[in-house]
């Protein structure tokens, strides 16, 4: 495999850079299709730095013009300049000032990082290294420098320029040129700089911060979007009021813009007061966007806003301590959300994402710590692991230092550290200092790849009145850490009592229990309860109190019992999950169907959908049975997608059998008269109510087909419009094909509901699926450079349709493999996320193993690839040397 110049970073190399940036004056002009870059960088030398250490400045596909060291030209014998940097062999050994000139092409740049164009629109994506890309620099985030830019551009094409920091001057120039200068008084690393300039429409706002700081919002977008930013607008407004309240920080700055594009790699990203946003995660109204779109944008605002502490004032060392801006940060728009909707909802879909993307990446050769220690390229390391387990594990740091400890942590972190780019250790040692707890075996979480496995088993002595759990606790090698470490493991806990209430003790010995905490930090631990009355049911790992998998010692009976008595809600959930689960990896073992375990589920079930108590989001979630994927990983190996899909097909046959009254009298109750409004409530309510439908025709009950297809065409929202397209799509029914064709005709114009189509076509389980796909990019109006619509249809057919992807002839494997090798030509990043579907291959059956790995040795074999696909292909297929 020919890859892009290949290296490999490791943290144990970091040292801080010989010369310092202070200040930065950048001056952009706009010419047509390329742009002319004047930067000046105030530079001195760090002390100690030895006379004549070069000054290496970073540069990717810089067309080089000129430089200056303080207004003096330089002979051509001091310097080297490359398109990818600029080195001065001899700087001065006091400051100095360093001009260049260059010229970038951001009409041509696919990739999407640096400078580049989106509909017309100019604007930038510079983490983590986008920024080398429009001027030389040293383009890390441990270079804080101030910064100034000035923006020239056609007034009639580009009336709005919008750059970092307060708007200082604007000028009209000759020939119909405008100018703008911004100024940020923060300093800050290259990776949150950011600038924007086009035609664009606005929405704005304003926001009294607690201080008394008025602030100045905006939410730039297309012109004629502007009616759809409303919603985005408010989550901003709530995210700012909930930092100060929960957080105690507030904004600093006079402004905070928004801007909304079409064509960016990822969601969203946090430059300092210009904020740039994937357009899918701001647009929102009705008839286009679902509750889940809704919900997902008022997370991700709040993410990206608070990120102006978690990341912006305090920054990363180097990349390796990403997931110390990115874990926290999550968790802090986690919190958010469950404050702002519903806790006992919020925390089981963290955890049902948690489940399905992180843990397969944990188990796959792709696993690597929270914080990696060496990468070839850090784009492929925006990960579930980094985000998702790194929240994680900031939670389990809360739950352990308790909500007062977590909070002194925080307020010692933001006091000491304002300012800095830093570390996880420096993070860690915040809390510890603040509560007086030692985090040294606490940190294991951040170094250590893999999901541990906490198995439990339980003995009662009626006699003695004395009950036992053991509690062990393990982590399977991954890829280059063949040794684990034991953690120190939060199990939240309950023992509940025959008739459902908590069953008291009266003393506890072995291992570490404070109150309803078990700390698990040796390997195995007995812990003996004193004066038990009765032989409890433990309910363990309540609201999943850590990022493991458990096995306990419950029965079904047991589990059943949970799920109607535990005071804990998120194991109520668990405990139904649990139960589906079991039954399908029985009788994907070869265990004929126990008709009676199959009842006993269906009755839970239809006690959870009427029970009074229960919030119809939580019954909705109960709802959704564990899927093909989640089958898969509770199987672990020797998978058989077909055989999966036929079993789960079997359960949820067997329980609509049971259930469709229910269900269907759900179906007709739930249906809302009022007018549409994303509020949880009403959207648990759909959400219910489409759950319903989703089962009714998934268990293939009678009139079911027609209920759906009815509600596709009457529907008054996108959320009841979908879930019906959906229900006849995942199934497959005879009218699938011709509802996915009528939403295609109904929804030429809005691109992103053609998301939604192309995603239903990258899902679709038939046999006619690859075909369908193949024939959508051929399409010569399919807009093949945008990362939306690339990644809606692929990234489903990838991740979301096991039986069409892991095809047993092997042809979802190719078609996968051929996007790949074309898309990585022009966006890497895009090939490279689609790629790593292919993580879980070692996990096949043996003819699909082999299948896939020839997919991936071809692809190998086939000629250049890009550095982030090689990488991601390099270690998915180290897999067969482990
Ligand atoms: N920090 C950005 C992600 C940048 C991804 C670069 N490949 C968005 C976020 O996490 O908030
Ligand atoms: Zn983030």
């Amino acid at each position: 495999m020919r890859t892009e110049e290949e290296h490999t970073v490791y943290l144990k190399d970091y040292a801080p850079t010989p010369y310092e940036i202070h200040e930065v004056a950048l001056k952009v002009e706009f010419l047509g299709e390329k742009a002319r870059v004047l930067a000046q960088l105030k530079l001195e030398p760090r002390e100690g730095t030895p006379v004549g250490t070069p000054l290496v400045l970073d540069g990717d596909e810089l067309t080089f013009r000129s430089v200056t060291i303080d207004g003096a030209p330089l002979f051509e014998r001091d310097f080297v300049a490359t398109p990818s940097s600029l080195t001065i062999i001899d700087p001065p050994l006091k400051p100095f000032v360093l001009d260049t000139e260059v010229f970038i092409e951001p009409d041509r740049n696919t990739r999407l990082m640096g400078l580049y164009r989106s509909n017309g629109v100019w604007c930038t994506q510079c983490e983590p290294e986008g920024f080398r890309r429009i001027t030389y620099y040293l383009d890390r985030p441990d270079v804080l420098a101030r910064f100034k830019v000035t923006m020239i551009a056609d007034k009639a094409s580009a009336p709005v320029l919008l750059s970092n920091g307060n708007l200082v001057e604007v000028a009209d120039l000759d020939d119909g040129r405008h100018l703008a200068v911004w100024e940020d008084p923060h300093l800050k690393p290259s990776y949150l700089f950011a600038m924007v300039a086009g035609d664009l429409g606005r929405i704005t706002d304003s926001f009294t911060t607690a201080s008394g700081r008025d602030v100045a919002l905006a939410i730039y977008c297309e012109h004629g979007k502007e009616g759809q930013c409303a919603y985005a607008m408010d989550s901003l407004k709530r995210s700012m009021a909930w930092d100060e309240r929960r957080f105690g920080r507030e904004y600093d700055l006079d402004m905070f813009n928004i801007v909304a594009v079409s064509d960016f790699n990822f969601g969203a990203m946090e430059n300092k007061g210009l904020n740039i946003f994937n357009d899918r995660l701001v647009f929102a109204q009705p008839d286009s966007a679902t509750d889940a779109d809704y919900a997902r944008i008022e997370s991700v605002i709040a993410h990206e806003y608070f990120h102006n502490w978690t990341g912006n004032r305090i920054t990363c060392r180097d990349w390796f301590q990403l997931c110390l801006k990115e874990g926290l940060t999550v968790y802090r728009d986690q919190e958010f959300s469950m404050d702002e909707r519903s806790r006992a909802v919020g925390r089981i879909d963290d955890v049902r994402t948690l489940r399905s993307v992180q843990f397969p990446e944990d188990a796959s050769p792709l696993a690597h710590p929270p914080r990696p220690d060496h990468y070839k390229e850090i784009n492929n390391f925006y990960t579930a692991t980094v985000y998702e387990k790194g929240a994680e594990v900031v939670r389990m740091l809360a739950t352990l230092l308790g909500e007062d400890g977590f909070r002194r942590g925080m307020d010692l972190y933001f006091s000491r550290h304002d300012g800095d780019a830093t570390t996880i250790e420096a993070f860690l040692d915040c809390f510890a200092e603040a509560t007086g707890t030692s985090l040294d075996q606490f940190r294991g979480w951040y170094l250590q790849a893999g999901t541990p496995e906490v198995t439990v088993t339980d003995s009662y002595d009626p006699e003695n009145r004395r009950y036992s759990l053991i509690l062990e606790q393990r982590t399977r090698p991954t890829p280059g850490q063949p040794e684990k470490q034991v953690l120190t493991i939060p199990v939240k806990f309950g023992l509940v009592g025959p008739n459902g209430a908590p069953l008291e003790w009266s003393a506890v010995s072995g291992g570490t229990v404070r109150d309803d905490l078990i700390l698990l930090d040796t390997q195995s631990a007995t812990i003996t309860f004193e004066g038990v009355a009765n032989r409890p049911v433990p309910s363990l790992l309540r609201g999943f109190s850590a990022p493991v998998k458990l096995s306990g010692p419950l029965s079904q009976e047991d589990r059943l019992f949970l799920a109607r008595h535990d005071a804990d809600s998120f194991n109520r959930w668990q405990a139904l999950q649990d139960v589906a689960t079991e039954l399908q990896v029985r009788a994907l073992r070869g265990e004929p169907w126990a008709a009676q375990r199959v009842a006993a589920l269906g009755e839970a079930l239809e006690q959870t959908l009427v029970a009074t108590e229960l919030d119809p989001q939580f019954k909705a979630l109960a709802l959704a049975l564990p899927g093909e994927a989640a089958i898969a990983r509770a199987l672990g190996s020797d998978i058989d997608p077909d055989a999966i899909h036929t079993v789960r097909s079997g359960l949820i046959a067997a329980l609509v059998g049971q259930l469709a009254p229910t269900l269907s009298r759900l179906h007709r109750q739930l249906a809302q008269g009022e007018a549409y409004s994303p509020d949880a409530e009403q959207a648990g309510i759909r959400a219910l109510r489409n759950g319903a439908l989703g089962l009714l025709v998934e268990g293939r009950a009678q009139g079911a087909d027609a209920l759906a297809a009815e509600q596709y065409e009457t529907a008054t929202n996108m959320t009841d419009r979908i879930a019906a397209l959906g229900a006849a799509v995942a199934s497959w029914t005879p009218d699938a094909q011709r509802l996915l064709d009528n939403f295609r005709v109904r929804f030429t114009i809005d691109p992103l509901v053609l998301d939604k189509w192309l995603s239903l076509n990258g899902m679709a389980p038939d046999d006619g699926a690859l075909e369908r796909i193949r024939a959508i990019l051929a399409d010569p109006t399919f807009p093949k450079n945008n990362p939306n619509r690339l990644r809606a249809l692929m990234g489903s057919l990838g991740m979301n349709n096991p039986t069409q992807f892991a095809r047993p002839d092997g042809r979802g494997f190719q078609f996968v493999a051929d996007f790949v090798e074309d898309v990585d030509k022009r966006n890497p990043q895009v090939a490279a996320r689609v790629l790593t579907a292919f993580r879980v291959w070692p996990n096949y059956e043996a003819g699909r193993r082999a299948l896939a790995e020839a997919a991936l040795r071809d692809l190998a074999a086939r000629g250049t690839l890009s550095r982030n696909t090689a990488d991601i292909l390099e270690r998915t297929l180290a897999a067969t040397m482990a």
